[in-house]
């Protein structure tokens, strides 16, 4: 049986790493093998490090997306269990990537040697980034070329996926989705809750079947595609934080994301996620904030103190790189000071992304 290659799309922040989690444990539930590949322009994930700490087989494609290193992609791919291909192979793309289709998944069946079984391709949205550009409903928060990238995502989707709709009511939920049907007809639309579980049955169900998925090719502007993704900036950091007389790592994490969302709030430079996972004798926190109207989240507690912790720090905001790097390291100094902790910075990278040029481009 070939593997089953699950590609999760979606924006930034919309709920696919949370998602692949869930998919990861219910195919692991099943006895199937599972393999998970992350993407980014950098490395450093809070995504790759999230997923291992659950407990699955974690490949990282970094230093550019999937479309631009596609054999960076395969390659992973053929590691994943040294060698031995997994049972399902779940795929999670930058956010704010899109001609997927044409970049990855028809080049996965064409050029790629291995057979895979491609599953119908989801697009998960979050409901106040699919109001506000579909609906045309709310204040800012996303510039026209972001929105371009974003209506881009949907049009290649085989299907779309609402997400958390524990947040909102189900009549806005049938207003958006009545939204896409009628801005992309065709496309079935799914409603779930990546956090409570809810929806996934039909979910599963829908993954499981068999066709011909991930068709959809379409023309793309890769000039407004480039600057779209050019809007932002990037940066990941890996640090060690210690404190002598201990620190809680939840609320540290949490100080972080929320004094990166203020800073940026009040200089009106739009977050498109920051995200930061603590690491410490097993137990880890994840802090996130999706976007600069939402707010900030301790996404997994660990209810743990200690006195030393790793540290990953992934922002993608619409600002200059070297102001992002600038916040980030004085709010690091702040919290830590705040918390009598002090810390080492490892590694860190701040840039804009460049312009995707696909190894593959087949239509
Ligand atoms: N309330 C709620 N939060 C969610 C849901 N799905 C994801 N989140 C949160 O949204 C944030 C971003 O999720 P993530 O999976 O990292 O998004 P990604 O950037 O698309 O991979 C995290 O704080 C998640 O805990 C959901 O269904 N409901
Ligand atoms: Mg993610």
């Amino acid at each position: 049986m070939p593997a089953r290659f699950i590609l999760i799309g979606g924006f930034l922040g919309a709920g696919k790493s949370t998602t692949a989690g869930r998919l990861a444990r219910h195919y692991t539930s099943q006895g199937l093998r599972v393999g998970v590949v992350t993407n980014d322009q950098a490395t450093d994930l809070v995504d790759t490090h999230a997923l291992r700490n659950q407990g699955y087989e974690v490949g990282e494609v970094a230093g550019a997306c999937f479309c631009c290193s596609f054999n960076d992609l395969t390659a992973t791919v053929e590691a994943m269990r040294s060698g031995e291909l997994p049972d399902v192979i779940i795929a999670e793309p930058v956010g704010s990537c899109t001609d997927l289709v044409a970049t990855v998944i028809r080049p996965l069946a064409s050029v790629y040697e291995t057979p895979l079984e491609i599953a119908p391709y989801g697009v998960i949205l979050k409901p106040s980034h699919g109001q506000k550009i579909l609906q045309g409903d709310g204040k800012g928060g996303f510039s026209p070329k972001a929105a371009y990238i974003f209506r881009k995502q949907v049009e290649e989707a085989d299907f779309v996926v609402i997400n958390r709709i524990d947040e909102i009511e189900p009549d806005e939920v049938d207003t958006l989705a009545a939204a896409i049907e009628s801005e992309y007809p065709g496309r079935p639309v799914l409603r779930i809750s990546a956090k409570t579980g809810e929806g996934f049955e039909e979910y599963f169900e829908f993954l499981q079947q068999s066709g011909e998925f991930g068709q959809r090719v379409m023309e793309v502007d890769y000039d407004l595609y480039a600057e779209g993704e050019a809007e932002l900036g990037w940066l990941n950091c890996q640090l060690k934080v210690t404190a002598e007389s201990g620190f809680e790592l939840d609320g540290f994490l949490l100080s972080i994301v929320e004094s990166l969302h203020n800073e940026f709030a009040s200089a009106e430079a739009e977050v498109a996620h920051l995200k930061a996972i603590g690491m410490s004798d097993g137990n880890y926190s994840v802090a996130n904030s999706v976007s600069s109207f939402t707010k900030p989240v301790l996404s997994l507690p660990s209810k743990h103190s200690t006195r030393s912790a790793n540290l990953v720090v992934n922002a993608r905001v619409a600002t200059d790189p070297t102001m992002l790097e600038e916040s980030v390291v004085s709010i690091l100094k702040q919290v830590s000071q705040t918390y009598s902790a002090d810390f080492e910075m490892e590694t860190l990278q701040s840039f804009r992304p460049g312009r995707p040029v696909p190894t593959h481009r087949i239509v």
